[in-house]
């Protein structure tokens, strides 16, 4: 790199090379220098938002010098890439994570001090970026932690969301979402105002004949919108990498507005022009598996996919190579369905652009793209109608048309007269109007298809997607487990557990390769090990019961046994059945004696979680929630033997507080509904116990720590369809236990009971599609279990040392390292000291 700088640039260079802060002096001097000019400020006032801002700036400067050095070190190697396109990326703060991956968090820590902050008031200043729902969001933001640590080159691409997740109040126990306006300061991105996109909507396609009697086809005469790049640096642990996570903005194409409309007079309608290619980018749709077919989601979708396959084509280019070694450069991941229009538009710019024959074209897009699938829900599956893509995107339905017709062909000569098995494998739907399956397109556009689970993937091989097993024969479809990060949630999120273990690991080399983890086995028995052990989680306790009692009012005693729900809510999720189950421990209490009470285990039930805006039995789950929390709380009989606790506007910051104080946390979705789960590994890392049913990771993560680590209940997965049809078609009362408790809300225990009939009547009267009521009484039996189990607490530490120790398998470096090995055909780059 060095060589390629002009001579006369070249000491100027070096000098700014060697630039950035060394040590905590010079760190004051950087934080000094940035309040006082970057942020026109004086020290005088310097609260501790500016501290923020300051301390940001700097450790900013460090980054960029080594995102630079990255970005050329991967463009000298012109080795292959991997792009990872996902509308979510919900990355929370970045402050704390750069501090850690740098390894400068101590020189902050006591630079910091001298200027006069704890470190913990100043990362709590920042904003989380909340560009995600849940879980899909998260793993994007995890694997583009474990690809920087890994030294692999990659780029994240997506959305660049004026407003991301609504934040979530608790009025009256109802919620109300609150706009997130996240982008008042942000340190963390660069806009690059000189990459920009044309993107093109609507508009119509003429074809032609050329010479050689070939048509081409021109689309043209739409709508332009600017694509305008936002860049964040992602640093890599523990390592120089640096990589780039590039996020469109949208922008109206004539510039600021329409001058000709404003001299005209017409001022608003120039502005409105402005305000309607603007939209594109404004809002994260806040829907969790869960599609709603919005026009304004497609043009995000193209607009994202077109803007980021440009920017990755150009790149490309640049090298000079034939174009069938596309493949060999360039992988691209499919983060579910909602880029793939990307299959298309590769194949749009390969025939119509570049007028690569349609075979060839066809079979450079399949070698490039990779598709992961993490929901078998109906409601989730994506579809498209023709005739929205007729009006937004003719060109691309064309192709699809084509795509599909040449597809069908192929399973026509495999599987000939066949008409069910082509209608059930085509990519348009048949229906009134007709639809375009996306996740059709996504397999017949790559050349893998992933799970996100053992259990996910083998149920997507025998149910959705088992004509295509048959079509493209079994070793298309393969499985990688979903990984956490265990940098932000172990080491971040709970410091001093990462401390105790790289006490008797030797080393923090576990946070690198976390399988070493195993290493603290050998110490389970050692008493000063356990004591400490027990210290913090108790620590991390009583840290999250001064947040309860700040945000909510409540007291909670710390020495109870926490037991934590906290995701996004719905139905398959179940956080009904939970609440019914302290409905039904609240009623025991109350039947008990006051001398039979004091046997019982006290516990504090910890709920959060946003409901999609719409959902309305969500929103309902969420009230009752509040309801009964209303009334246990406030009730003498019960004292601190129950509690009952919603935390408001759970999101990545809360979960790196809220996990580390958990001794049992609930995974209980109807069992082959929940693809994997993360925070379930979350929990297990940072040493809480897990009641479950045996539905996505949780099955691996019983193989890995031990059948008596997990307390599993419920019905299989392999049942599911039976129950169900029995509900509609053959006998069936509601578990005894649970019309108890019906009959309590009914009887207006938790106040007006018609607000919750809707949860009930689900389980009585409709079907009860989730199976809460054939899973109750093996849910009930099961927590008494584990009341059981925590009364013993030599036992239940024992559990906790030997769960943390086995999860070496859930790191997003080991899930990473399977996709760039088994889909993408990659290898680290390696970083010479420097
Ligand atoms: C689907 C449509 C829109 C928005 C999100 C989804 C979605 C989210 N589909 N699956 N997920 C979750 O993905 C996680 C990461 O793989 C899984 O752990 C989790 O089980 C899925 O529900």
């Amino acid at each position: 790199v060095e060589a390629s700088i002009p001579e006369p640039q070249r000491k100027a260079w070096l000098a700014h090379q060697a630039s950035g802060f060394k040590d905590k002096d010079g760190f004051e001097t950087e934080v000094v220098r940035h309040v006082e000019t970057t942020l026109a400020r004086s020290m005088y006032n310097c609260d501790e938002q500016a501290a923020y801002s300051a301390c940001s700036l700097a450790f900013r400067d460090r980054l960029i010098l080594e995102w630079n050095r990255t970005q050329q070190r991967q463009t000298f190697a012109d080795s292959k890439r991997v792009y990872y396109l996902s509308l979510e990326f919900l990355m929370g703060r970045a402050l704390d994570n750069a501090m850690l991956n740098i390894g400068q968090k101590d020189v902050a820590k006591a630079g910091l001090a001298e200027l006069g902050f704890r470190i913990e008031d100043v990362i709590e200043q920042e904003h989380d970026a909340a560009l995600g729902n849940g879980g899909l969001g998260r793993l994007a933001a995890c694997f583009l932690d474990s690809l920087a640590s890994l030294n692999y080159s990659a780029w994240g691409y997506g959305l660049r969301y004026r407003y991301g997740i609504f934040k979530q109040e608790i009025i009256d126990g109802y919620q109300v979402e609150v706009p997130d306006y996240w982008l008042d300061f942000n340190p963390w991105e660069f806009p690059r105002h000189d990459v920009t996109v044309d993107i093109q909507f609507y508009g119509h396609v003429t074809k032609r004949t050329d010479d050689n009697g070939k048509t081409i086809a021109t689309w043209g005469g739409g709508e332009i919108v600017k694509a305008v790049a936002y860049d964040v640096p992602i640093p890599g642990y523990a390592t120089p990498s640096t990589n780039n996570l590039r996020l469109w903005s949208s922008k109206a194409a004539s510039g600021e507005f329409d001058f000709q409309k404003f001299n005209s007079g017409d001022y608003e309608n120039s502005v409105a022009d402005q305000q309607r290619a603007e939209t594109i980018s404004a809002v994260l749709y806040p829907n969790d598996n869960l599609d709603r077919g919005k026009e304004l989601r497609l043009k995000q979708q193209y607009f994202w996919v077109a803007a980021s396959l440009y920017d990755i084509v150009r790149r490309f280019k640049k090298s000079r190579r034939a174009w069938k070694e596309f493949p060999d450069q360039v992988a691209i991941q499919l983060n579910d369905t909602h880029p793939t229009l990307a299959v298309v538009e590769l194949q749009r710019i390969l025939v119509d652009l570049e007028g690569l024959d349609w075979e060839e074209a066809w079979n450079i897009v399949t070698n490039t793209f990779g598709y992961t699938n993490h929901t078998v829900l109906p409601e989730a599956l994506e579809k498209w109608s023709v005739p929205l893509f007729q009006h937004l995107l003719p060109r691309h339905l064309q192709l699809i048309y084509d795509i599909n017709l040449f597809f069908l062909q192929s399973v026509e000569r495999k599987f000939p007269k066949d008409r069910e098995m082509l209608a059930r494998v085509s990519i348009i739907e048949e229906s009134q109007p007709k639809m375009v399956r996306m996740a059709h397109l996504a397999i017949v556009g790559s050349h893998k298809v992933n799970g996100v689970a053992e259990l996910h993937s083998d149920l997507i091989k025998t149910t959705i997607f088992k004509d295509f097993v048959e079509v493209f024969g079994p070793d298309k479809f393969t499985n990688v487990t979903n990984g956490i990060t265990p940098r932000r949630w172990l080491h971040q999120a709970n410091p001093r557990l990462s401390e105790l273990i790289s006490s008797k690991t030797g080393s923090q080399n576990f946070l690198k390769d976390l399988t070493e983890l195993a290493k603290i086995e050998h110490y389970k028995d050692d008493k000063a090990f356990r004591k400490e052990w027990a210290e913090i989680k108790y620590a991390n306790k009583v840290r999250l019961a001064k947040h309860i009692k700040k945000t909510t009012g409540v007291d909670v005693n710390p020495s109870a046994l926490f037991d934590v729900q906290v995701k996004r809510i719905h139905e398959y999720k179940r956080q009904q059945m939970n609440i019914f189950g302290v409905i039904h421990r609240y009623l025991t209490l109350k039947s008990l004696s006051p001398e039979e009470r004091k046997k019982f285990q006290p516990r504090v039930s910890i709920f959060g979680g946003k409901a999609a805006p719409g959902y309305w039995m969500a929103k309902q789950i969420i009230h009752l929630i509040n309801a009964v929390g209303a009334v246990v709380n406030n009730d003498k009989d019960i004292g601190d033997l129950l509690k009952v606790i919603f935390l408001e506007d759970y999101n990545v910051s809360k979960a790196e507080m809220i996990i580390p104080a958990s001794d049992l946390s609930e995974h209980i979705s109807t069992a082959g509904t929940e693809a994997s789960g993360t925070s379930n590994m979350k929990f297990v890392l940072n040493g809480g116990l897990i009641i479950g049913t045996c539905d996505g990771a949780n099955i691996e993560i019983t193989r890995e720590i031990g059948e008596q680590n997990i307390f599993l209940f419920g019905n299989l997965a392999e049942d599911v369809e039976d129950i169900r049809h029995n509900h509609t078609y053959g006998s069936y009362t509601v578990d005894p236990d649970l019309v108890k408790v019906f009959e309590a809300i009914e009887k207006g225990t938790f106040g007006e009971p018609n607000d919750f009939m809707g949860m009930i009547s689900a389980v009585r009267d409709h079907g009860d599609f989730y199976l809460v009521s054939d899973d109750f009484h093996s849910y009930i039996e099961t927590q008494e279990l584990v009341d059981k189990a925590y009364r013993d607490q030599e036992g239940w530490i024992t559990k906790s040392i030997e769960s943390v120790a086995r999860m070496g398998f859930f790191s997003s470096d080991r899930c990473i390292n399977e996709y760039a090995e088994g889909i993408w055909n990659i290898e680290p780059l390696a970083v010479k000291d420097q």
